[in-house]
């Protein structure tokens, strides 16, 4: 059966194909081109289900949306659902991380606590709506590093690395990135809310 991926942001689009075919190879997952609602939710999960909506509206097919970001302890859960235009109207991510980078200058390592946070709505037209969410913790580099992935990830330093050896998603392969990111552990919680489609 084909489901809709109601995202414009084509890094997500891959990881979610990838993910998609290692553990429900047999869902079509396509792209969704129609028209992009206003985003004006102030959580993940509004924002996410106002794209989904939209998405299952436009098409009539079961839709998925992912709303991400990245939220920083000791900004109180900052840039957040403001992820994506953290420096300005212009999606830069360049200067998104620069921004946060700058704003976490005087912060010492024991205190530059993050997650990435994921959150995916699954909208069956005329039928449920579900809003799972994937938190990936770790802590803010102090430099940037690596050209993989995409947004935050050159600045994201996961946990559970062997200390000394700690790299950031930057430099992480795409794979290494999908066996434990935010938006696995959300697809993931998604699984069993798939099953009948
Ligand atoms: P769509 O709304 O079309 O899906 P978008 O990129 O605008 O695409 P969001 O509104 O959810 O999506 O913004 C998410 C932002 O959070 C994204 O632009 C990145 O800056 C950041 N982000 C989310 N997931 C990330 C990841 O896996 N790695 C790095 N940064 C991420």
């Amino acid at each position: 059966s084909r489901i809709v991926l109601a995202t414009h942001n084509p890094h997500k689009v891959s990881e979610f194909q990838a993910i998609v075919a290692e553990t429900r190879p047999d869902l079509e997952v396509v792209g969704y081109d129609g028209p992009e609602p206003v985003e004006d939710g102030v959580t993940f999960a509004a924002n996410a289900l106002i794209k989904a909506r939209a998405a299952a509206a436009h098409t009539g097919l079961p839709a998925l949306a992912d709303d991400s970001g990245i939220c920083v302890d000791v900004l109180g859960g900052a840039p957040g659902v403001f992820s994506a235009y953290w420096a300005g109207h212009k999606k830069d991510a360049r200067a998104n991380l620069d921004l946060l980078l700058d704003q976490l200058s005087d912060v010492a390592d024991p205190h530059r606590g993050a997650q990435f946070r994921s959150t995916i709505a699954l909208v069956v037209p005329g039928g449920a709506e579900h809003v799972v969410e994937g938190v990936w913790p770790g802590r803010l580099a102090r430099s940037a590093s690596g050209s993989g992935g995409f947004g935050y990830d050159p600045i994201f330093v996961p946990d559970g690395q062997p200390a000394g050896s700690e790299r950031s998603v930057g430099e992480w392969t795409a794979e290494e990135k999908n066996a434990q990111s935010h938006r696995s552990r959300a697809f993931a919680a998604l699984t069993p809310l798939l099953a009948s489609l």
